[in-house]
C-alpha cells in the first residue's frame, strides 16, 4: 500500500516471526523494519503460537489531528482477529494508536469489541466441535471469523479526511452458515468508534459477506462515496455484490443494491478494487 506520496510503501509480512506476522515501509531511504517488541503490546509473547497474520491487510486512514495512520489485519489473533491502527517511527518503534478485535464465533453472538477488553473467552459450540474433531483428527483446523482480512477506508464527502472504516469478518458463523459480517467504525475525533454492521441478506446459505470491500466514487451522484461489498458464496456459490450508499459523514447500513452474479462464474465478488486510483490498492495474500 502507498503510504502516502513522499513516504514509500507499507507492507505486510504475515510469514515473520513464526506467522505472528509483521509490516515493514520501503522507503527512498531504504527498509523500515520496526521491532519486535514494538507489538508486544497488543501481541503478546504468550499468544504468538497462535498464528495471528498480521499484515494480511494493511491500508491507511487520515484524521484531521493525527494525520495519516496506518492499519493492518491480524485476521488470526487468538482466534478472534485484530485490527490495529499505528504510526512508525524512524527509530523502528511503533506507536499503536487504537486496536480493534473481533468476536469469537458463538452462538447468539451481536454487537463487537471496540479494544478488545472485556470480550468473553471462546465457548462456541461450533469451535468446540471444531477443536475436537481436529484433535481426533490430527490436525490443525483454522478457526475464527477472519476479522481485519479485509478493511477499507471511506472518506464519504471527500474532503480528505477518513470518515469510515469497514473491516470484514467474512468466516463469521451465524444462522448454522458462515454467513460473514462487516464491521462499521465512525471517526469521532481521533478515534474510531463501532457502530453497528452492514446487512447482508437473509438467506440460509454460506455467503462469507465481507470477503471484499470497496470504496467506489459517487454511484448515485448525490456526492457522497460510496461501498461495495462482496459475498462470493452467496446464492449457491454464484456470489453476489452489495451497493451501500454513503450520506453525510457515515454509510447506510442497508444496501440499496444487491447484484447476482450473471455470467455463471464461481465465487464472484471475491476480488474487486475501485478503478481509480485510491489507497486501496492492497496486493491480496494467498493464506488460508
Ligand atoms: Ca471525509
Ligand atoms: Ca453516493
Amino acid at each position: 500500500m502507498r503510504t502516502g506520496a513522499d513516504d514509500g510503501v507499507l507492507l505486510g509480512a504475515v510469514g515473520a516471526y513464526d506467522w505472528n506476522g509483521a509490516v515493514l515501509k520501503e522507503t527512498s531511504a531504504g527498509k523500515l523494519i520496526p521491532l519486535r517488541e514494538s507489538y508486544l503490546k497488543e501481541f503478546p509473547d504468550e499468544l504468538k503460537n497462535h498464528a495471528a497474520y498480521l499484515g494480511y491487510t494493511v491500508t491507511s486512514v487520515v484524521s484531521s489531528r493525527q494525520g495519516r495512520v496506518y492499519v493492518a489485519g491480524a485476521p488470526r489473533f487468538n482466534h478472534t482477529g485484530k485490527v490495529i491502527l499505528f504510526t512508525m517511527h524512524s527509530n523502528r518503534s511503533l506507536t499503536i494508536h487504537q486496536a480493534l478485535r473481533g468476536q469469537q464465533v458463538m452462538k447468539g453472538e451481536s454487537g463487537a469489541g471496540t479494544d478488545g477488553r472485556g470480550v468473553p473467552p471462546p465457548t462456541s459450540e461450533r469451535e468446540t466441535a471444531v477443536l475436537k474433531a481436529a484433535k481426533l483428527s490430527g490436525f490443525q483446523i483454522a478457526i475464527g471469523s477472519y476479522f481485519g482480512s479485509e478493511i477499507t477506508s471511506v472518506d464519504i464527502n471527500g474532503d480528505g479526511v477518513t470518515d469510515v472504516l469497514l473491516v470484514g469478518a467474512p468466516m463469521y458463523f451465524s444462522e448454522g452458515r458462515e454467513r460473514g459480517k462487516v464491521y462499521v467504525y465512525e471517526l469521532r475525533q481521533n478515534r474510531f468508534v463501532y457502530n453497528g454492521t452492514l446487512k447482508d441478506s437473509h438467506s440460509y446459505q454460506n455467503a462469507r459477506f465481507g470477503s471484499s470491500i470497496a470504496s467506489v466514487r459517487d454511484l448515485n451522484q448525490d456526492s457522497f462515496d460510496d461501498v461495495v461489498v462482496g459475498a462470493p458464496l452467496e446464492d449457491n456459490h454464484a456470489g453476489a455484490i452489495y451497493i451501500f450508499h454513503g450520506f453525510r459523514g457515515s454509510i447506510l447500513k442497508t444496501p440499496k443494491q444487491e447484484t447476482q452474479e450473471l455470467l455463471g462464474r464461481l465465487w464472484f465478488g471475491i476480488f474487486f478494487r475501485p478503478l481509480t486510483g485510491t489507497d486501496s490498492s492492497l496486493s491480496r495474500p494467498c493464506f488460508p
